[in-house]
């Protein structure tokens, strides 16, 4: 799945390369297709652990427009709709993953210093699940391309979308993966889902089977990955469709349902674009949040190990004994 998803982004950046001069849209395909293929070969080299490859270089355009991220050397400006100063909020507070309206304080304080390691580098793989014909291309069109085709085509081979992010002042990118119609057979290879930070269940709100059908989904994914390592997000589609009472009861079955599956809940429509650039800011915010958390954690670990003595020992000092080894709580440099 990833040889052909690295194969048909070649396909596009090499084409764009025969264009002299090319115009504008081809220029704006050919960037995307290079971050996207670049982040596409080191995540099938395995580097930067599951679900994250780190972003390599690529020329910074000067396009009208776009912002320039204050620590963003590398790769195209981020658009000034990417960019995150508050903490998104939720849709309901009754299946939410987080109360919180403000950055964790740690988190705040590191991007106030720009003290937030290899963050910025980093994309974070987001994996939307769910039936077929749920929505769930059209819901990532609408947010990557702000576009609702009627008749989309089912998509073909695995397609993912590079969203990047200025989240606090801090460069972060999501690779949002598309299913490959592959939901009609149930038969998602394992990779699609491995190293998942965020798994996107989504169904449609006039269709109660494929809201029960979800549980199915969460679990398959959730099986390819560590437990409790992933966000879980419930989506209600097309909620253009239902107004009133309908719309009521239908949010709050799966509101109830959100619930046992430790999820937070959203309805959107791709159609009219309702609450989707709301959604994805909240998974952008809530998976940052969690990586610069996990990032400080193991600097502060690493700092603590060369602190505590165990690493360096001088030529010639006696063995060290169980009772002189002090705490690691209290190893600092
Ligand atoms: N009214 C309405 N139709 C939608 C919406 N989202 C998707 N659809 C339609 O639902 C059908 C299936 O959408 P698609 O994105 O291909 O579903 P997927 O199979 O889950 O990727 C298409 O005909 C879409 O036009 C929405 O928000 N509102
Ligand atoms: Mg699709």
């Amino acid at each position: 799945m990833v040889i052909a998803g690295a194969n048909r982004m070649l396909g596009r950046a090499a084409a764009s390369q025969t264009q002299t001069p090319p115009p504008t849209s081809a220029i704006c395909v050919a960037r995307r297709s290079r971050v996207a293929l670049v982040a596409m070969v080191i995540a099938a080299a395995g580097s930067g652990g599951p679900g994250r490859a780190e972003l390599q270089p690529s020329q910074p355009p000067s396009d009208s427009g776009r912002m320039k991220s204050s620590l963003t050397p590398l790769g195209p400006p981020v658009s000034r709709d990417r960019v995150i100063a508050s903490f998104p909020k939720w849709y309901t507070p009754e299946a939410c993953l987080q109360l919180r309206e403000h950055f964790h304080g740690q988190v705040s304080a590191a991007c106030q210093r720009r003290n937030t390691g290899t963050v910025g580098l980093k994309l974070s793989k987001v994996v939307v699940v769910g039936d077929l014909y749920v929505g769930k291309t059209s819901l990532i069109h609408r947010f990557c391309k702000n576009v609702f085709d009627r008749d989309y085509k089912a998509t073909i081979g695995v397609d993912f979308e590079i969203e990047r992010f200025e989240i606090a002042g801090i460069p972060y990118s999501l690779q949002i993966w598309d299913t490959a119609g592959q939901e009609k057979f149930k038969c998602i290879a394992s990779a699609y889902y491995r190293g998942a930070q965020v798994i996107i269940t989504a169904f449609d709100l006039t269709d109660v089977q494929t809201l029960e059908h979800t549980r199915q989904w969460l679990e398959d994914a959730l099986r390819e990955n560590e437990a409790g390592s992933c966000f879980v997000f419930l989506v209600g589609t097309k909620k253009d469709l239902l107004s009133g009472a309908a719309c009521q009861q239908a949010e709050a079955e799966a509101v109830h349902l959100a619930k046992e599956m430790q999820a937070e809940y959203w309805s959107v429509s791709a159609k009219t674009g309702e609450n989707v650039k709301a959604f994805f800011s909240r998974v952008a915010a809530l998976a940052f949040e969690q990586s610069m958390l996990q990032d400080l954690e193991k600097r502060s670990s690493a700092r603590l190990q060369v602190g505590d003595g165990d690493l360096i020992r001088m030529e010639g000092s006696p063995p060290e004994t169980q009772e002189s080894k002090r705490p690691s709580g209290l190893g600092c440099c």
